[in-house]
């Protein structure tokens, strides 16, 4: 899988260049990450990219004309790219959508600022429009990283063993707790079938958990 970023901050990126599964995905040749400055497109000196809204109002615009030059800039490097625009009025990301998602060779991902991009922007170059949940955030980068994470863990290699196929949201159910040493501290216990060895049965009592657990903290989930 192929990123390429449209930003106005690419160094934010550089945290999972960095560190962590985007960081190993890269380093494996799983997935390339590329960052463009949206600034480098604007037409003017002072590198303008946003303007005043039509109809008054608070804020800024992002302009059209930047962000197409970019956006055509890319699909110069990559034709069949899938260009998402990162936003709350986009489909609700979740697992499907990111496995999904995993499966293309190119995405072009594109971050907006200010009060949002001109709307002829999503009428004409956006592919889709993607939110990462009901609550607003100061700008598309954060939004961008949550679906680079989500993604690149769904391509096959990039988690170390099969971590990826016991990803709890593929059963469609939340996880069972997780213990490790020590077996007592503070007068709390491990659950005494982890440690009996017999696998069966710990499987079984894992299932049930991942259904009580469910059923306390995501109702929701239960009824599907
Ligand atoms: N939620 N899911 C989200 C967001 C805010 C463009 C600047 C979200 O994806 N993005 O809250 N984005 C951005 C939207 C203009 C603010």
């Amino acid at each position: 899988m192929r990123f390429d970023v449209i930003t106005l901050f690419p160094d934010m990126f550089d945290a999972i260049k960095s560190e962590g599964v985007v960081a190993r995905a890269i380093s494996k040749s799983k997935i390339s990450l590329k960052t463009w400055q949206l600034r480098d497109f604007s037409n003017n000196k002072y590198r303008n990219v946003d303007d005043r809204p039509y109809g008054g109002g608070a804020g800024m615009v992002m302009m059209v004309k930047p962000i197409r030059e970019c956006i055509n800039a890319v699909k110069q490097k990559t034709s069949d790219t899938k260009v998402i625009y990162l936003s709350p009025q986009g489909k609700k990301l979740n697992h499907k959508l990111a496995n999904d998602l995993s499966k293309l060779e190119s995405i072009t991902l594109l971050c907006g600022r200010y009060e949002g991009i001109d709307e002829r922007v999503i009428e004409r170059d956006i592919d889709m429009e993607v939110s990462i949940g009901d609550y607003v955030i100061s700008g598309g980068e954060l939004a961008a990283m949550v679906l680079i994470d989500a993604i690149s863990r769904q391509i096959p290699g990039v988690l170390g063993n099969h971590n990826s196929i016991n990803d709890s949201f593929l059963r469609g159910i939340l996880d069972y707790p997780q213990y490790t040493r020590p077996e007592e501290i503070d007068g709390q216990i491990v659950p005494e079938i982890l440690l009996s060895g017999h696998q069966a049965n710990i499987d079984k009592w894992r299932q049930e958990k991942s259904i009580e657990n469910t059923t306390k903290k995501r109702k929701d989930l239960i009824k599907k």
